[in-house]
């Protein structure tokens, strides 16, 4: 018997849909790096969030099912800040959200593409997201207007970055935050599953969203605005010299590899209070 769970916490079909424009949605927000931050203060912070990172309007039914998918490997450091900034902001904006940090297990050379398709595949099974944000652990929204929902075509949302003075450095750039709805993911067979070290994943994937007969969508440049944490190049991530010869290929390779090909093992699976955190072993370059 559910009949003691309040209404407002029941998620029936009584509660009304959400307003198309969230009440809570500001403007531009100073993002800064409070130092002793701490995920105890974040979950404090955000005593709404449940198991895993999920979150639900508690008053509306929420029109929108995001994923955020964050490949990560040794930046707990720039995932606490994203977390302080993401779980507000995402909440200001009614959505039903869940964020999944999909961890690469071992030291081989890290493959950013590839954790984005575990992503998906393991987001997929839980909940019927309607779109998912593939987001870098480094990047902060600035802008509350920058909507956490996808479009009729996969959208690149992280069009002004700080580091590359708030405009996009080249026309056809695809990196750091990008939003594709299920259909769009499987139309273009996922992301590359071969590019491992740094560099030309993003650009394979943006070439992925023509073959496959679509375009690149984008806030404008006042909105889809994002602050990076700063860092160097990471150890275990070393730029891939390949990768110029990989994309040349593209038209060629897209449809033989990507989400239909993706194999990978599941080490762990945690519902942690702010995040689902699934560690895979994604192996080794053949
Ligand atoms: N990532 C990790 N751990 C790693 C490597 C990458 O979590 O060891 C993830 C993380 O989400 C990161 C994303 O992959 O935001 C992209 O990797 P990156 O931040 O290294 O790439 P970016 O291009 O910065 O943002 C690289 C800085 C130096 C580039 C110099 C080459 N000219
Ligand atoms: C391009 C890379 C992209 C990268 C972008 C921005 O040259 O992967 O620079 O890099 N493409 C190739 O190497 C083929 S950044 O300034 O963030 O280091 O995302």
């Amino acid at each position: 018997n559910l009949s003691h769970l309040s209404r407002a916490h029941s998620h029936g079909d009584d509660m009304p849909l959400c307003p198309k424009k969230s009440p809570y949605v500001g403007g531009p927000i100073h993002v800064s790096f409070p130092s002793g931050l701490t995920l105890a203060e974040v979950q404090r912070k955000n005593p709404l969030v449940v198991r895993g990172g999920r979150y639900r309007p508690p008053d509306c039914e929420a029109r929108h099912r995001t994923a955020i998918i964050i490949p990560h490997r040794l930046r707990e450091h720039h995932l606490k800040f994203l977390l302080y900034y993401l779980h507000p902001f995402l909440q200001r904006q009614q959505l039903h959200y869940g964020i999944y940090v999909i961890h690469q297990a071992g030291n081989y050379t890290f493959n950013r593409a590839k954790l984005m398709n575990v992503g998906f595949r393991e987001a997929m099974k839980e909940e019927e997201w309607d779109c998912l944000f593939f987001h870098d652990v480094d990047l902060i929204p600035e802008d509350d207007r920058n909507t956490y929902i996808c479009d009729s075509n996969p959208k690149h949302a992280a069009i002004a970055m700080d580091k590359f003075g708030y405009k996009l450095p080249y026309k056809m750039y695809f990196g750091g935050v990008s939003a594709l709805t299920p259909l769009h993911y499987l139309k273009m067979n996922g992301f590359p599953n071969n590019y491992w070290g740094w560099g030309g994943e993003d650009d394979d994937i943006g070439v992925r969203v023509s073959l496959a007969g679509m375009y690149i969508t984008r806030p404008s440049l006042k909105v889809g605005r994002y602050k990076m944490i700063k860092h160097k190049l990471d150890k275990g991530n070393d730029i891939n010299p390949k990768r110029f010869n990989m994309l040349a290929k593209t038209r060629q390779t897209w449809k033989m590899d990507g989400m239909n090909t993706a194999e990978y093992e599941t080490i762990s699976l945690q519902y942690l209070p702010l995040y689902t955190n699934i560690t895979v072993n994604i192996g080794t370059e053949d």
